[in-house]
């Protein structure tokens, strides 16, 4: 690729025409380039930018992104890679830099060799973007000379211009665009997704380091990530809140057929399987192909290792891939050129070759790193055992939790009060803390459309229980029959019996850690519920003002301090603060909390996007680390009324 700076005229011709009509068409139809207009689709919009960076990271010449969210919610993006292209690319006759931004799909494909990462799932380049913002800057240095195009809407408001001199020395690109507001809902960018998600991407690109940085008034704030030791650092993140089952993290790499290869794993002290595939640093959270392959690496790996070196006895029947994934935390990260990618909502690997990839580069290192570590071979292979029997034990009490279909009225918990009409629309079920307050919860309802069903006490923390005393537990058979959907693989959302689920806890810190168990649950073994917005928080009043027998409820100290205002402090008021929701009368708890006229609910949500970062909530609230779980409260505890879990 040459990369001469003389700019050459050229007239407005067939091929611009094309281009404006190809940038058009984005603008037209948003959501077929980037898949939403949502606030999802905004952030989306600076991976696409970023993406091209980490590429050029890759392809060894970039080690440093910084990112700025400014104060009009615009964005820049600046690498020190080797500037886009400025020559004149050949068949468009304009410079290189000029088509990356204006012709549709064309991703900076120069040759030169490397993987290219972005062209993902909805890896469309920095033309949709360019389609999507107001304006967009693009500045190159290169050779001692700094170039800026600017376009509006996707339209070039000038040629390439040398704008200033730089140090020869430096080199790099940076971009500067703002979403177009009549595109997208939402303008507002948010720090934490950006974080979460530029945090994965510095993860997965080794040695990478990645600033950003939030300019916008009173919200100052500067992230670095950087980690030296990619995906073993990820493993080691993500195990932060739990204790290793042993001290090494494993890390095996390689490339076959044109497949490259990272995986990374560490056993924990938990029974959670925690196991992340990514290719071309998109997360799969559906899986596929490549997480194939490494699942029967490790089945295939551990039973041969385990009758070699006789830990499993003849008699012993083999470790199944689940007995050894328990408590197991793992990165797959693959590269792939052309992937393919499936299922309903195409996130999903389809490729074989990164099956046999996988499975190929697992299964030969985990071997060897298995001779040179007997020690770790055995813990693993005993804890294997331990699960093997203790879902054994699962199985048989899984089964009494499985409705068959003609006892379905039957089967339903004894302390549900269940509501009359059939239609599952129509419904919801409170979940209420406590017996006393299940009681007033009962008398308040509307018995048409509201069931009850009160639990006793906290609920059993399925972070730190097997699976035989999830299934025995008695509040969480009463739950999983009386929603009816099944849990896990036998989950069948279409047997939902209720519209809304509805946890109603106390407001304090003890109804908060009780809702906090209740959302674990549901996370760990229903997530189609919490994704599909089935899943709500009652949110009692923390408040009654009572003056000339008029009554006002207040839902938070703010909310007290407006009613106060507005009525005045003469001294007349009395105000009640409630401690729990059994102090309130069946009338109150239907006026201020269950009736769907007045009250107000929290709907849960979760996006895929956010996978890890989710997982890592729960694992650090309800794991046995002390000082993670204190630092995230205390991180959390301005925006409570957040419930992006
Ligand atoms: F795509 C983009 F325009 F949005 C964008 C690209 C945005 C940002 C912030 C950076 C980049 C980018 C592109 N950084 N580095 C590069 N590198 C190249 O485009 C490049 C440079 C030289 C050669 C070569 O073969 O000499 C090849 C490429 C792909």
């Amino acid at each position: 690729m040459d990369t001469e700076s003389t700019v050459v005229t050229n007239e407005y011709g067939a091929d611009q025409i094309q281009i404006l009509e190809g940038l058009e068409a984005v603008r037209k139809r948003p959501g077929m380039y980037i898949g939403t207009t949502s606030i999802r689709g905004l952030h989306h919009l600076v991976y696409e930018i970023v993406d091209n960076s980490v590429d050029e990271a890759l392809a060894g010449y970039c080690s440093h992104i910084e990112v700025t969210i400014n104060q009009d919610n615009s964005i820049t993006v600046v690498d020190d890679g080797r500037g886009i292209p400025v020559g004149i690319n050949q068949k468009a006759g304009i410079p290189a830099v000029e088509v990356v931004f204006t012709v549709l799909h064309a991703g900076g494909k120069f040759g030169g060799g490397g993987y290219k990462v972005s062209g993902g799932l909805h890896g469309v380049g920095a033309s949709v973007v360019n389609a999507l913002s107001d304006w967009l800057e693009v500045q190159i240095y290169h050779e001692g000379k700094i170039y800026k195009q600017r376009y509006e809407r996707g339209k070039t408001m000038y040629k390439l211009k040398v704008v200033g001199e730089c140090d020869p020395e430096k080199t790099g690109t940076r971009v500067d665009f703002k979403p177009d507001g009549t595109i997208f809902e939402e303008t507002v960018y948010d720090f934490k997704t950006l974080k979460t998600r530029l945090r994965e991407t510095a993860f997965l690109t080794k040695g990478l380091k990645i600033t950003l940085r939030d300019a916008r008034e009173g919200q100052e704030q500067e992230k670095i990530f950087h980690y030296e030791g990619g995906i073993k650092e990820f493993v080691q993140y993500l195990n932060k809140s739990n204790e290793g089952l042993y001290q090494d993290i494993l890390y095996f790499e390689g490339v076959q057929n044109d497949v490259v290869v990272e995986v990374s794993m560490q056993h924990n002290d938990s029974y959670n399987e925690t196991v992340y595939g990514f290719v071309n640093n998109i997360l799969t959270p559906e899986g596929g192909m490549h997480v194939i392959g490494f699942r029967q690496a490790l089945t295939r790996t551990f039973n041969d290792y385990g009758r070699k070196m006789k830990l499993l006895k003849d008699s012993d029947e083999n470790l199944s891939g689940e007995d050894i994934r328990e408590g197991l935390t793992a990165i797959i990260s693959v590269k792939i050129s052309d992937p393919q990618f499936e299922g309903q909502t195409k996130q999903k690997l389809g490729n074989s070759e990164a099956r046999s990839a996988v499975d190929t580069v697992v299964s030969k290192q985990l071997a060897i790193y298995l001779e040179q570590h007997p020690d770790v071979g055995k813990t693993i292979i005993e804890k294997s055992l331990v699960s093997q029997r203790a879902r054994e034990a699962a199985r048989k009490a899984r089964d009494l939790t499985r409705r068959k279909t003609a006892l379905d009225g039957l089967a339903l918990p004894g302390k549900l009060a269940d509501c009359s009409d059939k239609d599952p629309k129509h419904c919801e079920i409170f979940i209420v803390e406590g017996d006393s307050a299940g009681g007033s919860a009962k008398v308040a309802r509307n018995r048409r459309t509201q069931a009850i069903l009160p639990l006793r006490g906290k609920i059993l923390n399925v972070e730190k229980a097997r699976l035989d005393r999830i299934y025995g537990n008695a509040e969480i058979r009463s739950m999983i029959t009386a929603f009816g959907t099944g849990i896990h693989d036998d989950f069948d959302l279409s047997k939902l019996r209720y519209d809304k689920i509805i946890i109603m806890t106390d407001a304090d810190v003890d109804g908060a850690h009780i809702a906090t168990l209740m959302l674990t649950f549901l996370y760990r073994f229903m997530p189609e519920l919490i994704k599909t917005g089935h899943v709500y928080l009652a949110k009692p009043p923390l408040y009654k003002v009572e003056r000339n027998k008029k009554v006002w409820y207040a839902y938070s100290d703010e909310e007290l301090n407006k009613i106060m205002n507005e009525i005045g402090r003469d001294g007349n008021n009395r105000i009640q603060r409630y401690k729990g929701l059994g102090e309130m009368d069946a009338d109150q708890l239907w006026e201020t909390t269950m009736d769907p006229e007045n009250r107000v609910l929290l709907r849960v949500n979760m996006d895929d996007d956010d996978a890890s970062e989710i997982d890592l909530t729960f694992t650090t609230l309800m794991g046995d680390k002390v000082e993670p779980r204190r630092e995230f409260i205390e991180e959390r505890a301005k925006d409570v009324q957040n419930l992006d879990i």
